[in-house]
């Protein structure tokens, strides 16, 4: 096994004091990614003092079986499932991730333990995985990279009549032609009057001359995500639009050269709330400044007025700014970067100037 799984499993251990457990079960995908170094679709990993049992059916044995012999490879089938190996185990308390289990398995899993002996450690996972290793930063990068590369692409293939679908299509296209495995998330192309909804779907409406485009996608590489938002002008920008640009861009840029390892996550959200506050638009920032990224797209720490993380060195964070006025347009231009001890180290660079699309 390589020594950087057999450290996170042994980083898991180490909690099992601190929420009075004695095993850990896992069932979220990533956790198990993160905790196996492969995917983790449709497995269990269980995580004793001792051992590691990876819990899997008869299509996915063969994959597994390349973590032999550091993890057991118990294989489930019709009349031994995951519940029949766990009561065979005869645990004492184990730790479950409440927010992942279904009340389908919990109920289940009371028929196997007293419900006291189960024993909700949500969190235990995510703080281990806040701090990026070399390997990840390394694998996000990659993911970020084909990010950029597909926006390089995409300002060519821009112009009025194109469909947003279309656009999110071409972008998706580019990210897999340069080796993306599949994607972050659904890619968000809103134009005009869709931009104003941070998390529309791309439609068939064609872009217009003076419209707003924004796009934010990113790709899995590696089992790594990436993201990354731009906003482009077509054909022409009136002047509310550059104002409204330009207070995003300086909300960004501000929070990119001040965020830095030691800082509360508040006070990161507010390098940029500040700033479009003072220009008037602080209620049509709606949502927090960034989030943390590595197997899931959206992980911890959150940069928000709700968050209540410290930064720390590896940690790797979306710094997103955006001002969206309902009914005119939006904007939101977003970095993926790398807490250091004294800033960031950006991955994205692309371009934040104001684009006309002529
Ligand atoms: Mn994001």
């Amino acid at each position: 096994m390589e020594d950087r799984i057999k450290k996170r499993g042994d980083s898991a251990v180490k909690k099992f004091n601190q929420y009075g457990i004695t095993a850990l079960l896992l069932t979220k995908e990533a956790d198990i990614h993160y905790m196996t170094g492969i995917p983790g679709d449709d497995c269990a990993l269980l995580i004793t003092e001792n051992k590691r049992y990876i819990i899997t059916d008869f299509r996915y044995i063969e994959a597994v079986s390349v973590l032999k012999p550091e993890f057991e490879v118990v294989v489930t089938k019709q009349g031994y499932e995951l519940i029949d190996f766990i009561r065979e185990m005869k645990l004492d308390n184990i730790g479950v991730q409440d927010e992942h289990l279904t009340l389908c398995a919990y109920n289940e899993f009371c028929t196997a333990f007293p419900r006291d002996k189960i024993v909700p450690v949500t969190g235990l996972t995510e703080s281990i995985r806040l701090i990026k290793d070399e390997e990840e930063i390394s694998l996000i990068e990659k993911a970020e990279a084909i990010g950029d590369q597909a926006f390089e692409h995409i300002l060519g293939f821009l112009k009025p009549g194109v469909s947003e679908k279309r656009v999110a299509l071409e972008i998706e296209h580019a990210m897999k032609l340069n080796g993306a495995d599949g994607f972050s998330f659904s890619t968000i192309c809103v134009s005009g009057v869709n931009s104003s909804r941070p998390h529309g779907i791309p439609s068939d409406k064609l872009l217009e001359d003076g419209d707003f485009l924004t796009m934010d996608f990113g790709c899995i590489y590696n089992g790594y995500c990436s993201d990354m938002t731009r906003t482009v002008a077509i054909g022409h920008a009136n002047e509310e639009m550059v104002k409204v640009y330009n207070t995003v861009l300086e909300a960004q840029i501000y929070a990119c050269e001040h965020l830095k390892a030691g800082m509360h996550v508040k006070d990161g959200d507010y390098l940029a709330r500040k700033i479009i506050e003072d220009a008037g638009y602080g209620e049509y920032f709606g949502h927090g400044l960034g989030h943390g990224v590595g197997l899931e797209i959206h992980e911890d720490p959150f940069l928000s007025f709700r968050g209540n993380h410290v930064l720390e060195e590896n940690m790797i964070v979306t710094i997103e700014p955006g001002i969206y006025l309902p009914g005119k347009f939006g904007v939101r231009i977003e970095d993926l970067a790398i807490i250091t001890a004294d800033g960031i180290d950006n991955k994205t660079h692309s371009s934040k100037e104001l684009i006309i699309i002529k």
